[in-house]
C-alpha cells in the first residue's frame, strides 16, 4: 500500500492529536528500522497503523477479543491494552493489510512479547521516544537508541512497568515476560 492512502485510512480513525503521534512514530520507525536492519517499508507501515484501533469504542474492541480467540486475559488489565492486538486484527480486516510481521508488529506494540523480532522492537520503541513524547526518563532511552536497540528497549519497558506499578496499576503478564526475555538474552 502507498504511504499516502495508509496515512489517509488512519486519518479517518483517531484525533489530531494521535495523529501527530504517529506521524512521529513514523519517522523514528523508519530511521530506526535504517540504523538496525529492519525493513523500511514494514516499519513505515507498521507505524502509520499502530494506533489503528486507538478510540474504538471498548465495547466494541471487548467482543472483538471474545470472539476473535484473542488472550481473554487482556480483558481483566487496563483497556488502554486493547488497541494493539485489537489493532492488528481490524487492519487487516478493514484496510487490507496482509502482511503477518506488519500485523505483529501492531499486535505487540503495547506489550512487547519474549521473542521480538527486529521489526516488533522497531516499533516498540519507536513509540516510545517519538519526538512528541515528554516523559521522564525518555530522553535517556533516546540516547540508548542511538546504538542500541536491545537495551533502549529494556530501558523503556523497565520505565512503563516502574509507571504503572507507581500507579498501583497491574502490569500485565506479557510485558514483564518480555522484560525478562530480553534481560536474560542482553547480559554483558
Ligand atoms: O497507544 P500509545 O499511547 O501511543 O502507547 P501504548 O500503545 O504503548 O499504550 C500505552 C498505555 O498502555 C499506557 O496507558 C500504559 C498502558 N500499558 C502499557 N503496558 C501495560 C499497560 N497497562 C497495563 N495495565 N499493563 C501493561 O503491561
Ligand atoms: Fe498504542
Ligand atoms: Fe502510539
Amino acid at each position: 500500500m502507498e504511504r499516502d492512502k495508509a496515512l489517509a485510512l488512519v486519518k479517518e480513525q483517531i484525533t489530531e492529536h494521535r495523529y501527530q503521534h504517529t506521524l512521529g512514530v513514523v519517522g523514528t520507525a523508519i530511521e530506526l528500522a535504517e540504523r538496525f536492519g529492519v525493513d523500511k517499508h514494514k516499519a513505515e507501515m507498521a507505524a502509520i497503523f499502530h494506533d489503528y484501533a486507538k478510540f474504538r469504542p471498548k465495547e466494541e474492541m471487548k467482543k472483538i477479543i471474545e470472539t476473535q480467540g484473542m488472550d481473554e486475559r487482556l480483558l481483566s488489565y487496563n483497556s488502554e491494552l486493547w488497541h494493539a492486538p485489537v489493532g492488528a486484527y481490524l487492519v487487516k480486516k478493514e484496510a487490507g493489510v496482509e502482511d503477518e510481521d506488519i500485523l505483529d508488529a501492531i499486535r505487540f506494540h503495547t506489550s512487547g512479547r519474549p521473542g521480538m523480532t527486529g521489526l516488533e522492537k522497531v516499533i516498540y520503541l519507536a513509540d516510545y521516544i517519538e519526538p512528541g513524547r515528554h516523559f521522564p526518563g525518555v530522553d535517556e532511552v533516546r540516547e540508548l537508541a542511538k546504538h542500541n536497540l536491545e537495551q533502549a528497549l529494556i530501558s523503556s519497558i523497565r520505565n512503563t512497568i516502574m509507571f504503572l506499578v507507581k500507579k498501583n496499576q497491574a502490569v500485565f503478564p506479557d510485558t514483564f515476560h518480555t522484560f525478562n526475555d530480553l534481560v536474560l538474552n542482553n547480559r554483558s
